[in-house]
């Protein structure tokens, strides 16, 4: 493709120049960051704002002393210091007009007269303002430790956010929130070596050189982050698992990991090889069944827990690009799981089995191969095979986390298994947080999506994946959501300002998937850069439409990113997909475009749905034209719902992709002065790049379907720009 080479390097060329152009004569820095603060900046409230604030107790009372308890109360009064610039004193229990901090436990022996809420779950917080001994008090309580820090970062967010008077009236605060479900993870793919696996932010925080790092501090940033937005579980190792992390010299050393992390009640966990009683444990065998392999299980988790009081658990990949796995003595996948859950379960710990199996040397040319059939046909067969603290761990999509997919059927098939889905923070297929490309948009979407499970199975009339995930509707005892995230030492944690609204839109969905992706913007912009409404518009309209843009010039109709996916996964190279056998295929030949995975002619795929999600995808008719190419085949000039043919949108889908992805430079122009200088340089050289590399899509994308095609633009833009 020796047009596109040249378009590729023509466009980075004006990239370059641009950025260079750019770093002209700008305000002076009203405020210079790093964005290492994320969302918990802190920043002082204007004198009005903080008006709003003028009640709140001069005082803290810590009811308790626990490491959490404590976390807490240094957040508050270091929020509280900053933001309205007061300094909260530390009080006995005595004290009048105080904030209270403490759990359900503690409060009744001081305020009897208190009645919390019953429905208050683990995890879960009431802010509640009330008169004691006379005096104003506001009670932060929650049934754990960790729910009171929970409360806390709630209520400086409110502050931060400079929730007006009707929202937020310090006298009448009454606010019981609880988390949608009890499992809110993140994964790091670290490796011990101090790389990351599809990390775009630096190093490791965890590791370097095959050892845990001397200074911790980031680790423990990190948690405070975590904590700030709910997530109480990271597992912090690569899920393609080095088997060294079992050794017990390395446990050792991961202990001083959890130590950083327990204060912010994010509790550690580690992803392992199954084949570690063969590989470290000195055993001939690492099958499932052998009574030899339990008892390493039960003798290495017992250490763990000895080292590690509150380890969470593990993270299993098996059997999947080129993992050992239970496939070698014949077992099943419940087998490996519920060997190492069963060492784990006296523990009260918890085992993540990934769902992400399937065979990458699928023949490609036999169409009725898929790789998206794969999960389904590996876990459905063994519903309720699984102990009951094991947690299946399922990609949002059958395939792996492109740019649009349909939900993975396979959340709607286990009635009687633990479920978690697996959302991707970290942009591997999405730019890599070079691009912008928000993605709780996206996520909402798979989240909130019917599976019209069978009214008999669950006495309900919707069935969204939220409620499936998080065990709602199945009653089952465990379940929920987890980010792969991949931070690194990069100060902007993820190699982007703007990206970091992706793990606070995973933490915040996985709090409360009903949250609409446009309050969770809102709260994000409002925390990172402050309540300036020019500001809070311009950056929450960009984030909203950033991954409509993205897709629109790197994989629009359901075609998958047409990446190239034999390497970086970053860049246009749609003949990477295909004849090899991966399977992230869309078929395109010269007569038409995309994957038949009906049940009548296709695949079959299709026929993992439940009934009323079948009829809807297998028929052409009905199917969304967003997803058209994932489940059909059809020839370029097949006619859109919109009037356009395939091939006219997907040329036309392209050049307005990479018209909005060159506004956002404009848009984010007209905030010069409003941001602080330093991210407002940063962010503006991001926007100038990322231009440039939707024109290298586009006229990469464009320029392969025409060849294919044959069929010129309707508009007259193409082939005449780029045939000479
Ligand atoms: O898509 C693939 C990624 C791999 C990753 C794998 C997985 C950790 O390209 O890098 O391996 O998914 O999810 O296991």
């Amino acid at each position: 493709m020796k047009s596109t080479q040249r378009a590729k390097t023509l466009a980075r060329a004006a990239a370059i120049v641009a950025v260079f152009l750019c770093a002209t004569v700008l305000p002076h820095p009203a405020n210079a960051e790093t964005g290492a603060d994320a969302w918990l900046r802190y920043s002082p409230l204007s004198p009005q704002a903080a008006k709003n604030y003028e009640r709140l107790p001069p005082q803290i009372v810590l009811l308790g002393d626990s490491p959490v308890l404590k976390t807490a109360q240094q957040e508050l009064i270091q929020g509280v210091g900053q933001m309205l610039g007061r300094t909260l004193h530390v009080g006995i229990a005595s004290s009048r007009n105080a904030i209270v901090l403490g759990t359900l436990t503690e409060l009744p022996a001081l305020i009897p007269e208190l009645h919390p809420p019953q429905d208050l779950r683990p995890d879960g917080y009431w802010l509640k303002s009330t008169k004691f001994r006379g005096s104003e008090c506001l009670i932060i309580t929650a049934s754990t430790d960790r729910g009171v820090l929970y409360g806390v970062f709630a209520l400086l967010s409110k502050i931060a956010r400079a929730e007006s008077l009707a929202d937020i009236d310090i006298a009448t605060l009454d606010e019981l929130q609880n988390p949608y479900a009890p499992i809110r993870w993140v994964n790091q793919w670290d490796n011990l070596d101090g790389r990351i696996e599809r990390g775009y932010g630096g190093p490791s925080i965890f590791f370097v050189d095959g050892n845990v790092r001397a200074d911790l501090t980031r680790a423990g940033q990190y948690a405070r982050l975590l904590a700030s937005i709910g997530i109480n579980g990271c597992a912090i190792n690569n899920v393609n698992a080095a088997p060294g992390v079992l050794e017990d010299s390395f446990i050792a050393q991961v202990s001083r990991i959890a130590d950083v992390f327990r204060p912010w009640g994010v509790q550690l966990s580690l992803a392992v090889d199954l084949g570690s009683p063969k590989l470290i444990g000195g055993l001939d065998t690492f099958d499932p069944l052998d009574p030899r392999v339990a008892e390493w299980w039960r003798k290495k988790v017992d250490e763990i827990y000895r080292r590690i009081p509150d380890f969470a658990g593990f993270v299993v990949k098996a059997d999947s690009e080129g993992r050992l796995g239970p496939s070698t003595y014949g077992r099943t996948h419940a087998d490996a799981a519920n060997v190492i859950a069963r060492a784990l379960k006296p523990h009260g710990g918890v085992i993540f089995y990934r769902a992400f199996v399937y065979n990458h040397h699928l023949d490609w040319h036999d169409l009725k191969s898929d790789r998206a059939k794969a999960a389904y046909e590996n876990f459905h067969p063994l519903d309720g095979a699984f102990d009951d603290n094991v947690i299946v761990q399922i990609k949002n999509g059958p395939i792996d986390f492109q740019v649009r997919e349909p939900v993975s059927p396979l959340f709607a098939r286990l009635g009687r298994t633990n479920e978690a889905i697996e959302l991707q923070i970290t942009q591997e297929y999405t730019g890599q947080q070079r691009q912008l490309c928000f993605l709780v948009p996206m996520w909402k979407e798979a989240l909130d999506f019917d599976m019209h499970i069978d009214a008999n199975i669950a006495d309900v009339n919707t069935t969204p994946v939220k409620a499936l995930v998080a065990g709602r509707i199945l009653h089952r005892p465990v379940g929920g959501f987890v980010g792969v995230t991949n931070v690194g030492m990069d100060a902007t944690w993820l190699g982007s300002p703007l990206a970091m609204a992706n793990l606070y839109g995973f933490g915040r969905l996985a709090w409360d998937p009903n949250l609409t992706a446009e309050k969770i913007i809102d709260e994000w912009t409002r925390l990172t850069f402050g309540n300036d409404p020019l500001v809070v518009k311009a950056i929450t309209t960009m984030q909203l439409n950033s991954w409509h843009i993205y897709e629109s010039y790197t994989g629009p109709l359901g075609a998958g990113t047409l990446t190239n996916i034999l390497g970086n996964h970053y860049d246009p190279s749609p003949e990477s997909s295909e004849e090899n056998g991966w399977g992230q295929w869309h078929r395109a030949d010269h007569a038409g475009i995309g994957m038949d995975r009906t049940i009548a002619t296709g695949t079959g795929f299709i026929g993992q749905y439940p009934p009323a999600v079948q009829q809807l995808y297998e028929s052409l008719a009905r199917s969304p034209d967003n997803l058209l190419l994932f489940f059909h085949h059809v020839p370029y000039t097949y006619v859109l719902r919109s009037g356009k043919t395939v091939v006219q949108h997907i040329y036309d889908s392209h050049y307005d992709g990479a018209d909005r992805a060159r506004d956002f430079i404009s848009q984010w122009k007209s905030l010069e002065g409003h941001v602080d200088n330093e991210r407002y340089r940063d962010i503006l050289t991001r926007f100038e790049y990322q231009a440039a590399e939707a024109i290298v899509w586009r006229d990469a994308i464009c320029d392969w379907i025409y060849k294919l095609s044959g069929i010129p633009d309707s508009k007259g833009r193409f082939p005449t720009r780029l045939s000479h």
